[in-house]
Protein backbone atom coordinates (compact mmCIF):
# COMPACT_ATOMS: atom_id res chain seq x y z
CA UNK A 1 0.00 0.00 0.00
CA UNK A 2 1.66 3.25 -0.94
CA UNK A 3 -1.47 5.85 -1.62
CA UNK A 4 -1.00 9.18 0.83
CA UNK A 5 -3.88 10.28 2.38
CA UNK A 6 -4.37 14.52 3.24
CA UNK A 7 -4.00 15.35 6.73
CA UNK A 8 -5.02 19.13 7.83
CA UNK A 9 -5.33 20.26 11.27
CA UNK A 10 -8.93 21.32 12.60
CA UNK A 11 -7.91 24.77 13.12
CA UNK A 12 -7.41 24.87 9.36
CA UNK A 13 -10.14 26.65 7.78
CA UNK A 14 -13.69 24.62 6.85
CA UNK A 15 -13.38 25.84 3.64
CA UNK A 16 -9.80 24.33 2.89
CA UNK A 17 -11.03 20.85 4.84
CA UNK A 18 -14.12 20.57 2.44
CA UNK A 19 -12.16 21.20 -0.43
CA UNK A 20 -9.81 18.75 -0.17
CA UNK A 21 -12.68 16.28 0.65
CA UNK A 22 -14.19 16.67 -2.25
CA UNK A 23 -10.71 16.63 -4.70
CA UNK A 24 -9.78 13.03 -2.84
CA UNK A 25 -13.06 12.01 -1.39
CA UNK A 26 -11.25 11.94 2.00
CA UNK A 27 -9.45 14.14 4.12
CA UNK A 28 -7.75 13.15 7.79
CA UNK A 29 -8.68 16.21 10.39
CA UNK A 30 -6.17 15.85 12.80
CA UNK A 31 -7.30 17.62 16.56
CA UNK A 32 -11.07 17.39 15.30
CA UNK A 33 -11.40 16.52 19.34
CA UNK A 34 -9.47 17.11 21.95
CA UNK A 35 -7.87 14.63 24.75
CA UNK A 36 -10.30 15.89 27.17
CA UNK A 37 -13.71 15.07 24.79
CA UNK A 38 -11.95 11.42 23.78
CA UNK A 39 -11.23 10.68 27.07
CA UNK A 40 -14.87 11.60 28.11
CA UNK A 41 -16.48 9.55 25.31
CA UNK A 42 -14.01 6.31 26.29
CA UNK A 43 -15.34 6.95 29.91
CA UNK A 44 -19.23 6.63 28.56
CA UNK A 45 -18.32 4.00 26.33
CA UNK A 46 -16.55 1.46 28.35
CA UNK A 47 -19.31 -0.08 30.24
CA UNK A 48 -20.82 -1.04 27.22
CA UNK A 49 -17.93 -2.17 24.72
CA UNK A 50 -17.24 -5.01 28.15
CA UNK A 51 -20.92 -6.06 27.87
CA UNK A 52 -20.80 -6.11 23.93
CA UNK A 53 -20.78 -9.19 21.99
CA UNK A 54 -18.48 -9.83 19.27
CA UNK A 55 -21.26 -10.89 16.79
CA UNK A 56 -24.85 -9.69 15.37
CA UNK A 57 -26.81 -13.14 15.78
CA UNK A 58 -29.65 -11.89 14.66
CA UNK A 59 -28.37 -10.74 11.02
CA UNK A 60 -27.50 -13.14 8.09
CA UNK A 61 -23.77 -14.34 7.40
CA UNK A 62 -23.00 -12.25 4.66
CA UNK A 63 -23.27 -9.18 7.06
CA UNK A 64 -21.78 -10.47 9.66
CA UNK A 65 -18.72 -11.24 7.21
CA UNK A 66 -19.15 -7.73 6.23
CA UNK A 67 -19.30 -6.11 9.50
CA UNK A 68 -16.27 -8.33 10.38
CA UNK A 69 -14.91 -11.12 12.98
CA UNK A 70 -13.70 -10.16 16.36
CA UNK A 71 -15.00 -6.74 16.03
CA UNK A 72 -17.37 -5.17 18.38
CA UNK A 73 -20.22 -2.49 17.31
CA UNK A 74 -22.15 -0.81 19.76
CA UNK A 75 -24.93 2.18 18.05
CA UNK A 76 -27.16 4.40 19.23
CA UNK A 77 -24.51 6.28 20.72
CA UNK A 78 -26.48 9.76 21.48
CA UNK A 79 -28.53 7.62 24.01
CA UNK A 80 -25.31 6.24 25.63
CA UNK A 81 -22.77 9.48 25.74
CA UNK A 82 -23.26 13.21 26.07
CA UNK A 83 -19.73 13.80 25.33
CA UNK A 84 -20.76 11.77 21.63
CA UNK A 85 -23.36 14.66 20.78
CA UNK A 86 -20.54 17.01 20.65
CA UNK A 87 -19.41 14.89 18.10
CA UNK A 88 -22.43 14.56 16.18
CA UNK A 89 -22.66 18.52 16.34
CA UNK A 90 -18.74 18.99 15.56
CA UNK A 91 -18.83 22.48 13.28
CA UNK A 92 -16.42 21.03 11.12
CA UNK A 93 -19.02 17.84 10.24
CA UNK A 94 -22.52 20.28 10.15
CA UNK A 95 -19.86 22.36 7.74
CA UNK A 96 -18.74 20.06 5.22
CA UNK A 97 -22.44 18.38 5.62
CA UNK A 98 -24.45 21.74 5.04
CA UNK A 99 -21.73 22.26 1.66
CA UNK A 100 -22.60 18.49 0.15
CA UNK A 101 -25.88 16.87 1.62
CA UNK A 102 -27.63 20.42 0.90
CA UNK A 103 -26.80 20.65 -2.55
CA UNK A 104 -29.58 17.89 -2.56
CA UNK A 105 -31.52 18.07 0.14
CA UNK A 106 -33.35 20.64 2.49
CA UNK A 107 -31.17 19.08 5.47
CA UNK A 108 -29.80 15.91 6.42
CA UNK A 109 -29.78 13.58 9.73
CA UNK A 110 -27.44 10.94 11.52
CA UNK A 111 -27.54 8.03 9.48
CA UNK A 112 -24.89 5.72 11.76
CA UNK A 113 -23.59 6.73 15.34
CA UNK A 114 -21.23 3.62 16.09
CA UNK A 115 -17.92 2.97 18.30
CA UNK A 116 -16.09 0.11 16.29
CA UNK A 117 -13.54 -2.16 18.11
CA UNK A 118 -11.63 -4.12 15.83
CA UNK A 119 -10.05 -6.62 17.96
CA UNK A 120 -6.80 -8.61 17.89
CA UNK A 121 -6.55 -11.48 15.07
CA UNK A 122 -9.34 -10.07 13.14
CA UNK A 123 -9.23 -9.83 9.42
CA UNK A 124 -9.09 -7.06 7.11
CA UNK A 125 -12.73 -5.94 6.23
CA UNK A 126 -14.17 -6.23 3.09
CA UNK A 127 -13.25 -2.56 1.12
CA UNK A 128 -16.35 -1.04 0.03
CA UNK A 129 -18.29 2.08 -0.54
CA UNK A 130 -20.77 3.04 2.43
CA UNK A 131 -23.19 4.20 -0.25
CA UNK A 132 -24.11 0.82 -1.76
CA UNK A 133 -26.29 0.74 1.09
CA UNK A 134 -29.20 2.15 -1.11
CA UNK A 135 -28.61 0.22 -3.69
CA UNK A 136 -31.98 1.10 -5.03
CA UNK A 137 -31.00 5.13 -5.69
CA UNK A 138 -30.71 5.73 -9.91
CA UNK A 139 -26.60 6.24 -10.62
CA UNK A 140 -25.16 8.85 -11.24
CA UNK A 141 -26.68 10.63 -8.22
CA UNK A 142 -25.73 13.50 -6.32
CA UNK A 143 -23.54 12.64 -3.21
CA UNK A 144 -26.44 12.11 -0.64
CA UNK A 145 -23.61 10.32 2.14
CA UNK A 146 -21.17 11.73 4.08
CA UNK A 147 -19.05 9.70 6.64
CA UNK A 148 -16.11 9.40 9.16
CA UNK A 149 -14.03 7.19 11.57
CA UNK A 150 -12.70 9.11 14.07
CA UNK A 151 -9.86 7.91 16.10
CA UNK A 152 -10.42 7.35 20.17
CA UNK A 153 -6.85 5.36 20.39
CA UNK A 154 -4.39 6.17 18.23
CA UNK A 155 -4.60 4.01 14.40
CA UNK A 156 -2.39 2.32 13.18
CA UNK A 157 -2.25 0.13 10.25
CA UNK A 158 -1.00 -3.18 13.10
CA UNK A 159 -4.10 -2.56 14.72
CA UNK A 160 -6.45 -2.16 12.17
CA UNK A 161 -6.74 1.26 11.12
CA UNK A 162 -9.03 2.05 8.50
CA UNK A 163 -7.64 1.61 4.78
CA UNK A 164 -9.35 4.05 2.04
CA UNK A 165 -8.92 4.79 -1.70
CA UNK A 166 -8.33 8.28 -2.01
CA UNK A 167 -10.02 9.66 -5.24
CA UNK A 168 -12.30 6.15 -6.09
CA UNK A 169 -15.65 8.82 -5.12
CA UNK A 170 -14.91 9.49 -9.15
CA UNK A 171 -14.71 5.97 -10.37
CA UNK A 172 -16.78 4.27 -12.16
CA UNK A 173 -18.56 1.53 -9.86
CA UNK A 174 -17.00 -1.45 -11.02
CA UNK A 175 -13.35 -0.63 -10.82
CA UNK A 176 -11.54 -2.33 -7.88
CA UNK A 177 -8.63 -0.83 -6.42
CA UNK A 178 -5.07 -2.17 -6.80
CA UNK A 179 -3.11 -2.32 -3.42
CA UNK A 180 -0.80 0.52 -4.17
CA UNK A 181 -3.98 2.61 -4.72
CA UNK A 182 -5.50 1.28 -0.80
CA UNK A 183 -3.93 3.94 1.97
CA UNK A 184 -3.89 3.61 5.68
CA UNK A 185 -5.68 6.13 7.90
CA UNK A 186 -2.70 5.78 10.51
CA UNK A 187 -4.15 9.39 12.51
CA UNK A 188 -3.86 9.94 16.52
CA UNK A 189 -6.14 9.36 18.70
CA UNK A 190 -8.69 12.64 18.71
CA UNK A 191 -8.28 12.80 14.54
CA UNK A 192 -10.60 11.90 12.38
CA UNK A 193 -10.93 11.09 8.37
CA UNK A 194 -14.13 12.42 6.62
CA UNK A 195 -14.56 10.46 3.72
CA UNK A 196 -17.83 10.70 1.19
CA UNK A 197 -20.37 8.08 1.06
CA UNK A 198 -18.48 7.15 -2.64
CA UNK A 199 -15.33 6.67 -1.90
CA UNK A 200 -13.57 3.03 -1.77
CA UNK A 201 -12.98 2.17 2.57
CA UNK A 202 -12.96 -0.60 4.88
CA UNK A 203 -11.27 -1.45 8.57
CA UNK A 204 -7.94 -3.38 8.22
CA UNK A 205 -6.75 -6.55 10.27
CA UNK A 206 -5.85 -6.15 13.56
CA UNK A 207 -2.73 -8.38 14.16
CA UNK A 208 -1.71 -6.98 17.25
CA UNK A 209 -1.33 -9.67 20.11
CA UNK A 210 -3.58 -7.48 22.08
CA UNK A 211 -4.53 -3.89 21.52
CA UNK A 212 -8.36 -3.07 20.54
CA UNK A 213 -8.58 -0.56 17.52
CA UNK A 214 -11.65 1.80 19.20
CA UNK A 215 -13.03 4.43 16.49
CA UNK A 216 -16.41 5.87 16.25
CA UNK A 217 -18.15 5.84 13.11
CA UNK A 218 -19.95 8.51 12.01
CA UNK A 219 -22.25 9.25 8.88
CA UNK A 220 -24.82 11.71 7.71
CA UNK A 221 -27.31 11.37 5.31
CA UNK A 222 -29.42 13.41 3.14
CA UNK A 223 -32.80 14.06 4.70
CA UNK A 224 -35.33 11.89 1.90
CA UNK A 225 -33.21 8.67 2.27
CA UNK A 226 -34.18 5.80 5.23
CA UNK A 227 -31.34 5.74 7.40
CA UNK A 228 -29.79 2.32 8.61
CA UNK A 229 -29.72 2.50 12.21
CA UNK A 230 -33.01 3.31 13.24
CA UNK A 231 -32.90 6.60 15.23
CA UNK A 232 -36.27 6.87 16.78
CA UNK A 233 -35.93 3.49 19.16
CA UNK A 234 -32.27 4.14 19.47
CA UNK A 235 -32.80 7.38 20.80
CA UNK A 236 -36.58 7.32 22.04
CA UNK A 237 -38.32 10.02 23.04
CA UNK A 238 -37.75 10.34 26.54
CA UNK A 239 -34.01 10.38 26.03
CA UNK A 240 -34.16 12.35 23.01
CA UNK A 241 -36.42 14.78 25.08
CA UNK A 242 -33.35 15.88 27.07
CA UNK A 243 -30.60 16.14 24.20
CA UNK A 244 -29.72 19.44 22.50
CA UNK A 245 -32.08 21.07 20.21
CA UNK A 246 -29.35 20.15 17.09
CA UNK A 247 -29.11 16.67 18.31
CA UNK A 248 -32.55 16.36 18.17
CA UNK A 249 -32.88 17.51 14.60
CA UNK A 250 -30.08 15.03 13.59
CA UNK A 251 -31.93 12.20 15.15
CA UNK A 252 -34.41 12.61 12.76
CA UNK A 253 -37.34 15.07 14.94
CA UNK A 254 -37.23 17.38 13.01
CA UNK A 255 -39.71 17.99 10.25
CA UNK A 256 -38.07 17.47 6.78
CA UNK A 257 -39.05 19.56 3.84
CA UNK A 258 -40.50 17.83 0.85
CA UNK A 259 -40.90 21.63 -0.47
CA UNK A 260 -38.62 23.96 0.60
CA UNK A 261 -41.22 26.71 0.76
CA UNK A 262 -43.30 24.56 3.14
CA UNK A 263 -40.55 24.58 6.24
CA UNK A 264 -41.13 20.83 6.67
CA UNK A 265 -43.89 18.32 6.08
CA UNK A 266 -42.14 14.77 6.12
CA UNK A 267 -42.15 13.32 9.22
CA UNK A 268 -45.37 14.38 10.95
CA UNK A 269 -46.94 12.50 13.98
CA UNK A 270 -50.70 13.17 13.70
CA UNK A 271 -49.91 16.30 11.55
CA UNK A 272 -47.68 17.66 14.35
CA UNK A 273 -43.78 18.52 14.88
CA UNK A 274 -42.23 16.20 16.72
CA UNK A 275 -39.89 18.47 17.93
CA UNK A 276 -42.73 20.59 19.59
CA UNK A 277 -43.95 17.51 21.18
CA UNK A 278 -40.49 16.87 22.51
CA UNK A 279 -41.10 20.02 24.18
CA UNK A 280 -44.21 19.21 26.34
CA UNK A 281 -44.08 17.64 29.84
CA UNK A 282 -43.81 13.96 29.48
CA UNK A 283 -47.00 12.03 29.74
CA UNK A 284 -48.21 11.04 33.29
CA UNK A 285 -47.58 7.25 33.81
CA UNK A 286 -50.84 5.77 32.54
CA UNK A 287 -53.41 4.97 35.33
CA UNK A 288 -53.66 0.85 35.69
CA UNK A 289 -56.89 0.29 33.87
O1 LIG B 1 -14.02 0.25 11.20
C1 LIG B 1 -13.60 0.80 10.19
O2 LIG B 1 -12.46 1.22 10.07
C2 LIG B 1 -14.51 0.99 8.99
C3 LIG B 1 -15.88 0.46 9.20
C4 LIG B 1 -16.72 0.62 7.98
O3 LIG B 1 -16.27 1.05 6.98
C5 LIG B 1 -18.13 0.28 7.99
O4 LIG B 1 -18.56 -0.45 8.87
O5 LIG B 1 -18.85 0.71 7.06
FE1 LIG C 1 -17.80 1.55 5.59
Amino acid sequence: MSARLEHVRASDSPEVILAVLEEKGVVVVEGMLDDALVAAINRDLDPYLEDAALTAPELNQMIQLFLGDRTRRIGALPAKSRAFCDVLTHPIFLFVCDAILLRASAGYQMNVGQVIEVGPGAVAQLLHRDEDVWVHVPRPAPMFQVASMTALVDFTEEIGATRIVPGSHLWERDRVAEPHEVAVAEMPAGATAIYLGRTIHGAGANVSASTWRRGIHLSYLVGWLRTEENNYLGVPPEIARDLPDRVQELLGYALHDAIASMGGICGYVELRDPMKMLREPAEPAAAAR
